[in-house]
């Protein structure tokens, strides 16, 4: 069984788009294991983020994602790594397919609302930043059947 991490950003939470983006995953059968709010701090950011420390955009980077709360998110489900990332459109949001989230709601990179997981390697070390292993929640949808055939 898959599992990725989720985030809605700053502006996503500012904006008032977190049901609304919760909402999405629910919808779609997707099964939440993890769930909460927090603000990230300078030292989570930069690990968060380490692939991109050298690239010019980092620092604007870092100060977006720290600059208010964000949701974050653990989702469960056989290929929900790829599932989410084609829900959220392409990291530039002008690209993003209409009906995506970005699609929906965003126009710039440096504000596109929501963060996916892109591998199962990246999903394994984000979840390790965020969640503590006792928060990864094992329990049994009673709708399971309706949502996958086995
Ligand atoms: P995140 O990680 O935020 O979900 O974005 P993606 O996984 O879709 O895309 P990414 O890792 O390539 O980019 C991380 C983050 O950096 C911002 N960014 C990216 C930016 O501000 N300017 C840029 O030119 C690029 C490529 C947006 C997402």
């Amino acid at each position: 069984m898959e599992r990725t991490f989720v985030m809605v950003k700053p502006d996503g939470v500012q904006r008032g788009l977190a049901g609304e983006i919760i909402s999405r995953f629910e919808r779609r059968g997707l099964k939440l294991v993890a769930l909460k709010m927090l603000q990230i701090d300078r030292d989570l950011a930069e690990r968060h983020y380490r692939e991109h420390r050298d690239k010019p955009f980092f620092e604007n980077l870092v100060k977006y994602i720290t600059s208010g709360p964000v949701v974050a998110m653990v989702l469960e489900g056989p290929n929900v790594i790829a599932t989410v990332r084609d829900m959220l459109g392409a990291t530039q949001p002008a690209k993003a397919l209409a009906g995506t989230i970005r699609g929906t709601y965003a126009v710039d990179v440096g504000r596109n609302i929501v963060h996916g997981s892109d591998s199962p390697e990246s999903a394994a070390r984000e979840i390790g930043l965020f969640f503590a292993e006792s928060e990864l929640l094992t329990w049994d949808r009673a709708l399971e059947t309706w949502i996958y055939e086995s």
